[in-house]
């Protein structure tokens, strides 16, 4: 038997001074997307996070509270993990620097770091930054402040160990030569060998005038500085010091994933360390780019934080993870937006893919009884342009991932459900359905079905509960069981029962602006006007028209929206169903002013999210003169349901 080949990843582990906001959400993201596609790949993979709870930071923000620095920490590690859970975030293990495991090991490599005589006692004078927990020399600070991030430094006069990081500055200069991979993307290598070759200082690894931190093993009132305590968990992990299978298995790791802020720790003192413990280092470190608001980086501090929580309580999961994905590009910084993360969810979620399960379900409904039908041999130029699409996609986006250009392989996969929705219009199965012979269109809805399939797989690794509902709407089972060789075509059954369920994506509305004020009487037309189409521009047959169906709705029930106050909810009757609708006239009428009234609705229009609501349908209003919003009604004597026309 072949052993599979393996891949051990991590994250960096948070500080609980605070709650985690979606910039830490994009981290983990990734870091879950790739350990899960790994293992669809047929790889093995391990991936860990975890929380970084000592230090000085953590011990003055539990001191603010009027807690003890164990019982600040246990509250906030829970409601790290809550969030991980609530965002489809599946580690293999967690680290707490609190954990008893991680003190042993980090005292292990103190202690050997130091028997190699690599580590000394002397005295430290200097700056520090708290909230970065860093270390400053006077000559690297701007302007007296941290050169990170720009907040004040502290004076710091403390006895002190030392690493002797010194010594191994060449060493790492000639791996980082040798290794292009080791430090990704290229712009921060460089920056980081220019660092080096600016000259390392030996790094002060321990602190005397706080203790919540590791004690240095045999010296007391000295706590292991937390950089090297934290950094330690990647080891941790794997049972470390211990010569345990795990250790045996997944060290060295192959991706330490990280914001481009911590590329220093991660890829000189981190590498040191592993060096002066004659251990294998790392095969990557990635340093991604940075989720602004505002073109600035998002930090508690600056008050300008997205807080993940609410935004998968209003949209749902996978929109945020398929946002954080796609929308950046993986490596540099990008802007997050509420705006952008609902064009991005309506166009690439809803119409694209979201529309092309519903109607290629509805259309094998209506013309197979949603049953997959069989494909004929013949293909034509266009099923075969579909096919080749598809068929090499799966290793494509594999080669993708591997590069870590997580973006580039959604867009791929995208490319496929676009070509998916042109080849409707094209092969237009309305047509093929009219024919006496029904090979042709159970060729099309085939290669439309298999299509789908296709892409539950290859989605399923980034949008989980995507993958799993486009599966089970195709009928399918046991989607864990199929690997990325399953991605090839033509492995769909025919004679599957499908079953189409609600669309997958709504689309979201973006909230209404005020109504315009009511526009001016038009003038009247000049003569060559009289005739010309409407104010579109454009007449239309009563058959366009009749597409739109307009029903008698009686208004059961009408509530406010909390935190929109142009929004009301109502639920009502439609005659044949009790639909929700969500309508911009909360500022037109009182809720209980509509309950009784029976109004007219847009029957078929797609569903949609508002705030968070389901809208299923539109309601009709006319402006005033003076702004005001009325809307559409008609008396007792019409029941539920009737047609308006
Ligand atoms: O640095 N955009 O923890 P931390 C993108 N405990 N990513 C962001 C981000 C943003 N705006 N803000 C945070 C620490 N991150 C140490 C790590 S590891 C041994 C110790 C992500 O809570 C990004 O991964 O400050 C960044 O490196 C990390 O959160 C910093 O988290």
């Amino acid at each position: 038997m072949t052993t599979k080949e393996r891949y051990y990843l991590t994250t960096p582990i948070y500080y609980p001074s605070d709650n985690l906001h979606i910039g830490h959400a994009y981290t983990t993201t990734v870091a879950d997307s790739l350990a899960r596609w790994h293992r669809f790949a047929g790889r093995e993979a391990y991936f860990v996070t975890g929380s970084d709870e000592h230090g000085q930071k953590i011990q003055r923000a539990a001191a603010a509270k009027g807690v003890t620095p164990k019982e600040y920490v246990d509250e906030i590690v829970a409601s790290f993990k809550d969030l991980w859970e609530r965002l489809n975030i599946k580690y293999d293990d967690f680290v707490r620097t609190t954990d008893e495991r991680h003190h042993r090991a980090v005292q292990a490599v103190f202690q050997k770091i130091y028997a190699k005589g690599d580590i000394y006692k002397s005295a430290y004078e200097g700056w520090y930054c708290t909230p970065c927990e860093t270390f400053w020399l006077e000559n690297r600070l701007e302007d007296g402040n941290c050169p990170d991030c720009g907040r004040p430094v502290e004076l710091v006069q403390e006895e002190s160990y030392f690493f002797r990081i010194s010594k191994y500055a060449d060493r790492l200069l000639e791996h980082i030569e040798q290794h292009p991979e080791f430090i990704q993307p290229e712009s921060r290598r460089n920056e980081m060998v220019n660092f080096i070759k600016s000259g390392l200082e030996d790094l002060c690894v321990s602190r005397t005038t706080f203790d919540w931190g590791i004690p240095v093993p045999n010296a007391e009132g000295h706590v292991i500085y937390v950089w090297f305590d934290a950094l330690t968990n990647y080891l941790t992990a794997l049972g470390y010091p211990e010569p345990t299978e795990l250790m045996e298995k997944w060290w060295p790791a192959d991706l330490h994933l990280v914001g481009k802020e911590i590329m220093r720790f991660h890829t000189i003192v981190w590498p040191i360390m592993l060096m002066a413990l004659d251990l294998p280092l790392p095969k990557t470190v990635f340093g991604h780019g940075w989720l602004l608001s505002d073109s600035e980086k998002m930090s508690k501090s600056k008050g300008n934080v997205v807080d993940p929580l609410a935004l998968i309580a209003e949209f749902g999961v996978d929109p945020i993870r398929y946002f954080l994905l796609r929308e950046i590009s993986f490596g540099q910084d990008g802007n997050f937006s509420r705006r952008a993360l609902i064009e991005r969810t309506n166009a690439d979620l809803a119409n694209d893919l979201g529309n092309l399960l519903n109607r290629t379900l509805s259309m094998l409904n209506r013309y197979f009884d949603g049953v997959v039908p069989e494909p004929a041999a013949a293909l034509s130029e266009v099923d075969r342009d579909l096919i080749n699409h598809a068929n090499g996609l799966g290793a494509k986006v594999d080669d993708l991932i591997k590069d870590l250009k997580i973006n580039e392989a959604l867009a791929s996969i995208w490319r496929l459900v676009g070509r998916a929705n042109k080849y409707v219009d094209e092969r237009a199965p309305w047509n093929l359905a009219k024919q006496e012979d029904k090979a042709e269109l159970g060729t099309v809805m085939y290669n439309l079905l298999e299509t789908l399939r296709i892409v539950a797989l290859l989605v399923k690794s980034f949008i989980p509960e995507t993958g799993a509902k486009i599966w089970a709407q195709l009928g399918l089972e046991d989607l864990d069981q199929n690997t990325l060789a399953d991605t090839e075509w033509g492995r769909l059954t025919p004679g599957i029962q499908t079953r189409k369920g609600d669309p997958i994506f709504p689309r979201i509305e973006v909230e209404k602006e005020e109504p315009a004020p009511a526009p001016k009487k038009p003038e009247k037309p000049k003569a060559s006007e009289e005739k010309a189409p409407g104010p579109e521009g454009v007449l239309i047959g009563i058959e366009d028209f009749m597409r739109c169906e307009l029903v008698i709705a009686e208004v059961l029930e009408a509530s406010r929206i909390q935190g929109a106050d142009r929004l009301l909810k109502l639920q009502v009757d439609i005659g044949s169903e009790k639909r929700q609708i969500v309508a911009g006239i909360a500022q037109h009428y009182e809720p209980d002013d509509l309950v009784g009234k029976r109004i007219v609705v847009v029957k078929n229009l797609k569903p949609a999210k508002l705030r968070g609501e389901l809208s299923q349908g539109m309601l009709l209003a006319a402006t005033a003169p003076d702004g005001r919003l009325e809307v559409v009604s008609v008396s007792e004597a019409i029941p539920a349901g009737s047609r308006v026309k």
